[in-house]
């Protein structure tokens, strides 16, 4: 451990994601003295850490970009939906073009901040030892930056011992593992489980996927793009960026105004057909309004999806697996994913459904993966198990507040905050892309962009009118808390197992952990507060 001298900032940003980073440019700009810790070796947040073979942003590229400063004029993917390599390089060109290396801390990990009400200064303190005081505290550690590992006997202690190790998805090694030839169990079949089954099936000698919940994948139709098209997308580039402000996910598509139930089933069929080629997340983000409200509407969809995906698997009990008859939940409650061949990969040889609710894992031992019938002898198992969603990024930093109350326990029995970016009893602490806020259910770079500079303004209202502390009031963040449940149980999320709501981590609190209003109404509460001068917040 090495302590380095405590310097004095203005403002303490972690995480050089897309929030962080805007939160960091924004405020340097500013005037602020400003820094940003980063437990990474270099920028990117998720996309830095989750670089297993596959990972791939399901958003066109096109529109997962910044739009302000106009940095979308110097760039341009080469493939329609990027993979991690990519969009690495394009935090390295963001990073570059705003001159932002001489303000972030590389391998930097947050451990605590502590509220000295004295002071009114944060005082932070990293893994490396050192330390930091700060007037404000504004965490950016996304929806995905703490990994949930099973509680499975023989992971804890590292019973594993083949050649290629145990690995969660979150955690792969940055020099990467060449899968050719080996055995590999991916545990886990979400969007990251998903993707590396895929690249698993290409070159590996057997594949195990190890499956609880079936994925409502549908196809990504992905492409790489010829320098003629990557010019065709910059055309209209700066619109398109611009429209993602005005739909209920930050995407530049919407709900279609009509209802599912309401349509005869040809033309129905007639319109998911359509969305289904187009590819990308418009089955899900570009359909029916009331997909997501109306059972009998949903069971469209779902039918709709089944049949698909039925009708590319060759064995029929694998595909009933794959594509059950009765839906497990509510389509689309769950997070689909975006698949390119996850479906066909089943009808390889090397390829093998391990169905968890037949025969559930029972340990990890040294040779692989033992469940109630059988071990599976690999070389590498891949944990695709998931995150500690939203608010683990916050909890796994021991924040204490006023009378050094801690974050984690307060939000024990669930959180509760205003907007999403403050919560009573933590001054000066807002939170960018946290719980409360539309976050993962919004193109992240356009939320980053979006509630990024309303803390910004809300920091610049603090600073300019010479007052020292912002916190919320423990009645806004009850009403926030409230109108979330409120909105949510409106819609049939909360008829899905899934962890927008908690539900896969065990112990945690049942509770939606983002705002599903959408990103408009979501603006529109802001500037309510805004407007009636910061109402919910109490400024002092
Ligand atoms: O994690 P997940 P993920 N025993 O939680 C299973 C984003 N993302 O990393 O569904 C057995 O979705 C679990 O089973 P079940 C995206 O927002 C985006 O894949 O709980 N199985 C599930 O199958 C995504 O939604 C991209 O029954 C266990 C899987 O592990 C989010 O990140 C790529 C288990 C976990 O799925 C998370 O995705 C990757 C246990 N004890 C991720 N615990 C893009 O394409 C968990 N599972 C941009």
């Amino acid at each position: 451990m090495t302590t380095t001298h405590t310097a004095e900032l203005d403002v303490l940003v972690i995480g050089a994601g897309f929030a962080g980073i805007y939160q960091l440019d924004r405020l340097r700009d500013l005037g602020y003295n400003v820094q940003l810790w980063e437990a990474g070796a270099g920028p990117g947040g998720i996309w830095y850490w989750n670089c297993y073979p596959g990972a791939r942003v399901d958003s066109e590229g096109a529109i997962y970009q910044f739009a302000y400063k106009e940095l979308w004029k110097n760039w341009r993917y080469r493939e329609l939906f990027p993979g991690w390599a990519e969009m690495r390089d394009y935090f390295r060109y963001v990073v570059d073009a705003l001159d932002l290396d001489r303000s972030i801390s590389y391998n930097r990990r947050v451990v605590s901040a502590v509220f000295d009400e004295t002071n009114h200064r944060w005082v932070v303190q990293a893994e490396d030892g050192s330390t930091v005081r700060a007037r404000f505290l504004v965490p950016c550690t996304g929806f995905g930056s703490s990994p949930h590992y099973p509680d499975y006997p023989g992971i804890a202690d590292g019973a594993f011992t083949g050649e290629a190790g145990i690995h969660h998805t979150a955690r792969w090694p940055q020099g990467d593992i060449d899968m050719t030839g080996l055995r590999v169990a991916v545990i886990g079949t979400g969007a990251s489980g998903v993707q590396v089954a895929q690249e698993a099936a290409k070159v590996a000698s057997e594949v195990y996927v190890f499956q609880r919940t079936p994925n409502t994948a549908f196809p990504m139709k992905q492409k790489q793009l010829t320098d003629a098209e990557q010019d065709e997308l910059q055309v209209d580039i700066g619109e398109r960026l611009a429209r993602r402000l005005t739909t209920f996910a930050g995407f530049d598509y919407d709900f279609i105004p009509e209802n599912a139930a309401d349509l005869d089933p040809d033309t129905r069929t007639q319109r998911y057909e359509a969305l289904w080629e187009h590819g990308g997340f418009r089955f899900w983000l570009a359909t029916f309004q009331d997909i997501l409200v109306d059972p009998k509407a949903n069971d469209t969809a779902y039918a709709f999806w089944r049949d698909r995906v039925r009708a590319r698997v060759k064995d029929p009990i694998v595909a009933a697996k794959l594509a059950p008859t009765e839906p497990i939940h509510p389509f689309g409650v769950k997070r689909p994913s975006l698949e390119q061949t996850y479906f066909d990969i089943f009808n390889q040889d090397n390829v093998h459904l391990v169905d968890q609710y037949e025969t559930p894992i029972a340990e990890i031992t040294s040779k692989g993966v033992r469940t109630s019938d059988a071990e599976y002898e690999v070389d590498l198992v891949v944990l695709a198990t998931g995150f500690d969603s939203v608010t683990g990024g916050l909890t796994a930093i021991d924040i204490r507040g006023v009378g050094g109350q801690s974050l984690k326990e307060k939000w024990e029995d669930g959180f509760a905050n205003h907007l999403g970016v403050t919560t009573k009893g933590f001054p000066n602490l807002l939170f960018a892309y946290g719980p409360g806020s539309p976050a993962a259910f919004c193109n992240g770079p356009m939320c980053a962009e979006a509630q990024g500079e309303r803390i910004v303004q809300a920091i610049e209202y603090v600073t300019r009118g010479g007052h020292s502390r912002i916190e919320s009031t423990d009645e806004a963040d009850e009403r926030w808390r409230q109108l979330e449940e409120d909105i949510v149980n409106a819609s049939l999320f909360p008829q899905g197992k899934s962890w927008y709501m908690g539900d896969n981590i065990p112990g945690k609190k049942r509770q939606m952990l983002l705002y599903t209003g959408g990103l408009t109404s979501y603006l529109g509460e802001w500037e309510s507060s805004v407007q009636a001068d910061y109402a919910g917040f109490t400024i002092s």
